[in-house]
């Protein structure tokens, strides 16, 4: 069905072929905004008319038009995806738009450029909890300044805030050590992320089904510790609403 959509907003899409990439979707929101009013996986191009990428919408309820229209940009759900992967693949994306996967350094940077951002992180435990946390703002910046992770604004959704020491921080891989730490974050801790010296949050960890080692697995620090692996977790941008400002 993504590939009918696709085909579907190319052909309806005309403007493609003539080269004004101006009106492609660069979100779920965009594509809400042209009648895709369910969640599922689109097809957007925050890189421009030749970089395709498919991604998960979370267009909401139907009955509240005006509420956020999701882009997620990360998501765990089941350990089927391996996260453990180098520069190259953190930088382009992989995984799978209908299950686990990683939008991309570059697509996530090029995102964060196109319009104000808020992020939300969703988690759940094994026993079916779920929290959030979510950040009023959220960028990151090129490769040449090793994709520097900033945002602010924090606010509780029960998970606490394991994002802050990450805030500022370049990306990092096993074979892309751009981290504080003596030693290599991303080889001790089996991801690819923001790290300093080393986490408070490692979404993408090792897929380790609850009480696991120390800083291995799918943490979020401030609601489950570091011995302790997330069932699911997904990392999302929607543009900020007049309200969001406002408040
Ligand atoms: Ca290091």
């Amino acid at each position: 069905s993504s590939l009918t959509l696709f085909i579907t907003v190319l052909s309806d899409t005309p403007v493609v072929v003539s080269g004004t990439p101006e009106s492609l979707p660069v979100d779920c929101s965009d594509l809400y905004s042209n009648g895709f009013g369910n969640s599922g996986v689109y097809t957007i191009f925050p890189a421009g008319p030749t970089s395709p990428v498919q991604v998960f919408c979370e267009m909401g309820s139907m009955d509240a038009p005006d509420s956020n229209k999701w882009t997620v940009i990360q998501r765990r759900t089941d350990g089927t995806i391996n996260f453990y992967r180098g520069w190259e693949q953190y930088k382009t994306g992989f995984g799978q738009a209908s299950s686990e996967y990683w939008l991309g350094l570059e697509n996530i940077h090029l995102l964060s450029g196109k319009k104000s951002y808020k992020l939300r992180v969703d988690m759940e435990d094994f026993d079916g909890a779920k929290v959030f946390a979510e950040y009023s703002s959220f960028n990151v910046a090129p490769e040449k300044d090793g994709y520097r992770l900033t945002f602010s604004g924090f606010k509780d959704g029960g998970a606490g805030d394991s994002m802050h020491v990450h805030n500022g921080q370049k990306f990092s891989t096993f074979d892309m050590d751009q981290d504080s730490f003596a030693q290599n974050c991303a080889k001790m801790f089996l991801g690819g992320w923001w790290y300093v010296d080393c986490h408070h949050a490692n979404p993408n960890g090792e897929y380790l089904w609850g009480e696991s080692h120390y800083g291995l697995g799918v943490i979020w620090n401030s609601w489950k510790g570091r011995t302790y692996s997330l069932k699911a977790i997904a990392f999302k941008l929607s543009p900020q609403l007049e309200l969001d400002v406002i408040r």
